[in-house]
């Protein structure tokens, strides 16, 4: 383990060690985004050089796409790869039954075609992801830039009515300007508080016009490994 890391970042690194014991040699994996996906990269870029692990990875960012190069793991297309054996990503959020909220880092779209074009997804989160119900995190929904304050509008519409505690929605900015996603897309951040029925949620948001996609990862999830800054690990 690197020392002096502070207990955040072990909780992050002890999941994602404990996630490298489903990787065997020969597998196409989808690489997950963020800072607990950071760690597991440098973990298999580890057994890469160190032990010959040798696998092929799909990276779900451009970010990720660049670690994974820097730490020795070959990089391919999902359109290559067709489809994927693993794929070990973050959270915002997980509740009991495994279903989540992703996309606080911006690449909810391509995390979700990733894990779904995957035999099993596995995810990797310290013990503050943990949530009895989803949506204290705001919800991310990728919506194109054309026409997004009408988009938005119509989210606002079909949220009237649903089981949510609140309703406000804002469009996720980096600086002065809108955020861009790696497609080119805006995100907006939907603030409900608490979502009582997240799969309902999930299929009214993706018939709206301009929605590319929503951040709820509904029965894709198969495995959540939480980490803690004791260094302790579980297995859920
Ligand atoms: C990705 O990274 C996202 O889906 C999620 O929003 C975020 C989690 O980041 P971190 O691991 O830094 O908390 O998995």
């Amino acid at each position: 383990m690197p020392v002096d890391l502070s207990p955040i970042d072990k909780a992050k690194y002890v999941a994602a060690k404990r996630a490298c014991d489903y990787v065997e040699s020969g597998m196409k994996l989808g690489l997950g985004t963020g800072s607990t996906a950071a760690w597991l990269v440098r973990c298999l870029g580890e057994l890469v050089r160190d032990e010959g692990l040798k696998i092929k990875g799909v990276p779900t960012s451009t970010r990720t796409a660049q670690l994974a190069r820097d730490v020795g793991i070959e990089v391919i297309s999902l359109d290559e790869a067709r489809w994927l054996d693993l794929t070990i990503d973050g959270a915002d959020e997980y509740d009991g039954a495994l279903n989540l909220i992703k996309g606080g880092g911006g690449a909810l779209l391509q995390e979700k075609i990733v894990a779904t074009a995957s035999d099993q997804m596995i995810v990797i989160a310290d013990a503050s992801k943990k949530v009895e119900t989803l949506g204290a995190f705001p919800l991310p929904i990728e919506v194109i830039p054309f026409g997004w304050q009408t988009s938005k509008a119509l989210v606002e519409e079909a949220l009237v009515g649903m089981d949510v505690m609140g309703a406000t929605t804002s469009l996720r900015m980096n600086g002065q300007a809108p955020f861009i996603t790696d497609e080119g897309n805006h995100i907006l951040d939907l603030h409900l508080n608490r979502i009582g029925n997240a799969r309902q949620l999930s299929l009214v948001l993706n018939q709206i016009p301009g929605i590319v996609e929503n951040g709820l990862f509904i029965d894709i999830c198969d495995i959540v490994i939480t980490g803690y800054g004791d260094g302790r690990v579980e297995v859920h």
